[in-house]
């Protein structure tokens, strides 16, 4: 209870933060697009404590705050884009969470729509990312609502794939441009002949659909090397960089540009 009531502190102080993490292009060397990973900027008596997303957004997600508190992120990281831009930094696509919850909320598309035209941010500069067990739960009204996002202009990714179960016959069906291989297949690359052959599996996959396929939580040269073998084109992980804060963010791109 202490939890949910400081995390509605949290939303009305101004206490969340996003971080950014970049991902990769492997052919170019260059930030491909940075994910959004919240932050919350808890106050202690002294200073204040950097809680990380697995400490409160399924909290979030278990009394409905994360739809404010996404909606809120969405606008927060659509406007540091826009102030990067009237900086003359590199434009890079933000890849923004989206939870099961938010998309069980009817205003999504709508609020989508008003940070669009509010903060002025091309549409094609904003991705979602989706985990594949949130796609599956909610069948026609999650297609729906991913076809109205998707005429918006904006991408959409399924996050964390090969952990839940999809099938490959849905997978056809969503507007999907993206799949993000779950970390946990990345993590024993080198070692597990069995996850060599996931990761092989789903690049095939991938390539036949004509999705492009980003690899999670690459920690190592070893790791990178195999993925580039496989003809992964984009890599996440902290081998390149961990999720940053805004300014540490708009360096990195300045130093990208
Ligand atoms: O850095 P990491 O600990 O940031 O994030 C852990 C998980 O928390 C991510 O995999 C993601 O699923 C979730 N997450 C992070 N930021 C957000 C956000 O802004 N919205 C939602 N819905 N989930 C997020
Ligand atoms: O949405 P998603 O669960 O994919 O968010 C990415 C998560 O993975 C975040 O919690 C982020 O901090 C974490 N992460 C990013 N890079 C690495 C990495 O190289 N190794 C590990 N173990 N975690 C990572
Ligand atoms: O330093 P920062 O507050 O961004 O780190 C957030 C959390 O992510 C840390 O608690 C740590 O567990 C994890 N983390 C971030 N970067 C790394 C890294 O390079 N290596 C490892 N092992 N963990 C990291
Ligand atoms: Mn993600
Ligand atoms: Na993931």
């Amino acid at each position: 209870f202490e939890l949910e009531s400081n995390l509605r502190q949290a939303l009305a102080n101004g206490e969340f933060e996003p971080f950014y993490q970049p991902i990769m292009d492997i052919a170019t060397g260059r930030v491909h697009a940075l994910e959004v990973l919240l932050r919350w900027r808890k106050p202690l008596l002294v200073g204040t404590e950097l809680v990380l997303p697995d400490d409160f957004i399924p909290v979030l997600e278990e009394n409905g705050m994360i739809v404010p508190v996404g909606e809120w992120v969405i606008r927060r990281a659509c406007e540091q884009s826009m102030a990067w831009q009237r900086d003359g930094l590199p434009q890079v696509p933000l890849a923004i969470n989206l939870s099961a919850r938010q998309f069980m909320h009817k205003a999504l598309v709508e609020s989508i729509r008003r940070i669009v035209e509010e903060t002025g941010i091309d549409p094609a500069l904003v991705e979602f990312e989706i985990t594949e067990t949130a796609l599956m739960q909610h069948g026609e009204q999650t297609l729906d609502i991913l076809g109205q996002i998707n005429r918006m202009g904006m991408r959409l990714s399924i996050d964390d794939f090969g952990t839940g179960y999809s099938s490959l016959a849905y997978l056809k069906r969503f507007p999907v441009r993206k799949i993000k291989i779950d970390r946990t297949f990345v993590r024993e690359l080198v070692a597990s002949s069995e996850d060599r052959a996931i990761v092989a599996a789903v690049m095939a996959l991938a390539n036949s659909l004509q999705l492009q396929v980003v690899a999670e939580g690459v920690e190592t040269a070893e790791q990178l090397a195999l993925l580039r073998g496989f003809g992964c084109q984009y890599v996440q992980g902290w081998l390149f960089a961990r999720a940053l804060d805004s300014g540490a963010t708009g360096q990195l791109l300045l130093e990208d540009g």
